[in-house]
């Protein structure tokens, strides 16, 4: 495999992430798989990327992040000193992100690929804009210094539901440039599902986290910082490094509109708090975006396996469904086989076994002899034909092959279309090939075998005069072995006839009923060989026609079959090709990032 450059590679995985993204969001129930993808490819391009291109750690990122109408906004007024944020009492509010940056000169990484798809708009915008975009705002120069004045503070939109891909997007952008997630929850919704994944998620991904607990009453604030504590912080998975999360708590008490509107003044007792919080965090900007780069790197490592599992339980169910239309076709060949091909007795074949024997006979002059031979066969052919019609039975009456096999195709489909059945509440592919088979399928398959059928019928009847041409042809062909043939019957016929003669010298009336009963007994000879000649031929017709009925019907239907999964749009060749790569890409990059964090 070719080692992309650094650039390369980050667009590479960012793009293989990406897509797989997009395959999670078509299927119903990945939605939150979905968000981690997104969180994964937005690591690659908003840290990883841009410190492996030599980006200087500052400014580091600060996103506040939460449920609907938790405070957020209100949150990043605090972080900011004055009220710039649009906080607003209708829930979901905010719908793009926007940067605060410090009044200083700091400037967002300019990488290729920063935030994604998400395009930066020069002119202010309300906050409830809801386009894939996202603000910057300058904040004024105060008198006081700014505490956070190497920091770009990011009011982001909700998390209220894995569904809403708009939101989500635009959050796990932001969430994953963060070097610290402030996390605002209220005190009646603090335990919310989708929020405490998320939280869970920025966990995972080794992101510093800060607590901000809202508008409960001042007196109930320690109690619910204890809460908080033990039912959501106290079930976080473990850090990437496998230690336990430490998350601090900082509690943001209902406070009126004079003390809310003036987090620098009246509101700075809580300010100064979580501003503490942030700060302890980030003791110097290097340190503080090498934790988040090289966390960023490990999450990437050992969460990327899982971020794959849809993926290859995609793959596998496709395999399956490939694998159940493997043993349908070989019931199919099958069931040929017994119910037609072991009992035909190709009897247009019968024609060239007769043509055979009829070469022996010597041509020209000598055909007189054989004629007369002939005639002193006669009671030997009454006798034969007599006791063939009372030995053998009839043939038993071989079903016709299209009979066979259209019925080897319903068998086929059917079995099918019950596997789809019991597996259609399983996975995606079987819900389609069942709706499939209520559909368009059934009836497209059936055209595709008639088509198919068609060619297959030209084919076996060639097939079958070819052989048996090719029979005859050969001893035509070989007029050494035909002398020969019809040499040593004429020599054996005349060794009969004197044979009697000699033996018989002088011979009575009925010695002479000896020469018909010997020129018979060679004939016979002569028809024995043919038809060994002919079965061997008939045989090699009936697999010659197993071989047809593979490759013009069986195999290239089983191959549309399992294709047709396929074919509305799911790629599974991409999805394939993704399984290997990322691995790889992501093993690439955590090698590159360690190598440069030891330089
Ligand atoms: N009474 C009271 N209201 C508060 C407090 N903090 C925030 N609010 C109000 O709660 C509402 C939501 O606050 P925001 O800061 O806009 O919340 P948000 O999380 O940004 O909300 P969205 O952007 O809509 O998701 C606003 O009307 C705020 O004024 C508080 O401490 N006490
Ligand atoms: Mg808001």
């Amino acid at each position: 495999m070719h080692v992309p450059d650094t650039r390369a590679a980050v667009g590479e995985l960012a793009a293989d992430l990406g897509w797989l993204e997009d395959h999670c969001r078509a299927q119903p129930g990945l939605a939150a798989h979905a968000g981690s993808l997104r969180l994964a490819s937005a690591l690659t391009r908003n840290v990883i990327g841009p410190f492996l291109e030599d980006q200087p750690a500052r400014p580091l990122h600060v996103a506040v992040v939460g449920g609907a109408g938790a405070g957020k906004s209100t949150v990043v007024n605090f972080l900011c000193g004055s009220v710039v944020a649009e906080a607003n009492p209708q829930a979901g509010y905010t719908r793009h992100p926007t940067a605060f940056l410090p009044a200083g000169g700091a400037t967002l990484p300019g990488t290729i690929g920063f935030l994604g798809p998400m395009r930066r708009v020069s002119e202010e915008k309300p906050a409830n804009l809801d386009e894939d975009v996202y603000q910057v705002r300058r904040l004024q120069p105060t008198a006081a210094a700014d505490p956070l004045g190497e920091f770009v503070v990011w009011d982001c939109p909700d998390m209220t539901t894995w569904a809403s891909t708009g939101y989500v997007a635009r959050l796990m952008e932001v969430a994953a440039l963060a070097d610290v997630v402030v996390y605002v929850a209220s005190d009646e919704r603090y335990n919310d599902e989708v929020p405490t994944q998320f939280l869970h998620l920025a966990v995972k991904a080794g992101k510093a986290v800060v607590c901000v607990l809202t508008k409960m009453r001042e007196s109930d604030a320690p109690a619910m910082v204890e809460h908080f504590q033990r039912e959501v912080l106290g079930r976080l998975p473990p850090l990437p490094s496998g230690s336990i999360p430490a998350v601090p708590v900082v509690p943001f008490p209902q406070m009126p509109p004079g003390v809310r509107n003036d987090p620098a003044g009246a509101g700075a007792k809580y300010r100064v708090q979580l501003l503490n919080q942030i700060l302890v965090q980030c003791e110097s900007a290097d340190a503080a975006r090498k934790r988040t780069v090289s966390n960023a790197a490990r999450y990437l490592a050992t969460a990327g396996d899982g971020l794959l599992d849809v993926a290859r339980r995609d793959l596998a169910e496709f395999d399956a469904w490939k694998g159940a239309v493997r043993v349908g076709r070989l019931d199919f060949e099958d069931r040929y086989r017994k119910e037609y091909l072991s009992g035909e007795q190709f009897r247009r074949f019968d024609r060239y076994r007769e043509q055979l024997v009829e070469l022996v006979e010597l041509p020209g002059a000598g055909r007189m002899w054989g004629n007369v031979l002939w005639v002193l066969r006669a009671p030997y052919r009454w006798g034969r034909d007599t006791l063939t019609r009372l030995v053998v039975r009839p043939d038993t009456l071989n079903l016709s092959e299209k009979t066979v096999l259209d019925a080897a195709l319903v068998g086929w489909l059917d079995g099918l279309r019950a596997e789809a059945l019991r597996r259609a509440g399983s996975h995606p592919v079987w819900k389609a090939v069942a709706h499939g088979f209520d559909g368009p399928l059934a009836a497209e398959v059936r055209d595709r075998f008639q088509q198919a059928f068609r060619t297959f019928e030209l084919k076996e009847t060639d097939d079958l005069e070819a052989t048996g041409r090719q029979l005859v042809a050969k001893l035509e062909g070989n007029p050494g072995l035909l002398y020969l043939l019809r040499g040593g019957k004429l020599t054996a016929d005349i060794a009969v006839v004197g044979a009697v003669l000699v033996f018989t010298w002088v011979p009575s009336w009925y010695h002479f009923l000896l020469i018909p009963l010997g020129v018979s007994a060679t004939h016979q000879t002569a028809e024995l060989a043919a038809r060994g000649a002919t079965e061997a031929a008939r045989l090699k017709v009936r697999s010659h026609r197993e071989e047809l009925v593979q490759a013009t019907l069986t195999a290239p239907l089983a191959e549309w079959l399992a294709q047709w999964p396929a074919t509305g749009g799911t790629a599974f060749e991409k999805l394939q090709q993704v399984l290997t790569r990322v691995p790889l890409l992501i093993r690439q990059l955590d090698e590159k990032v360690s190598a440069k964090m030891t330089a």
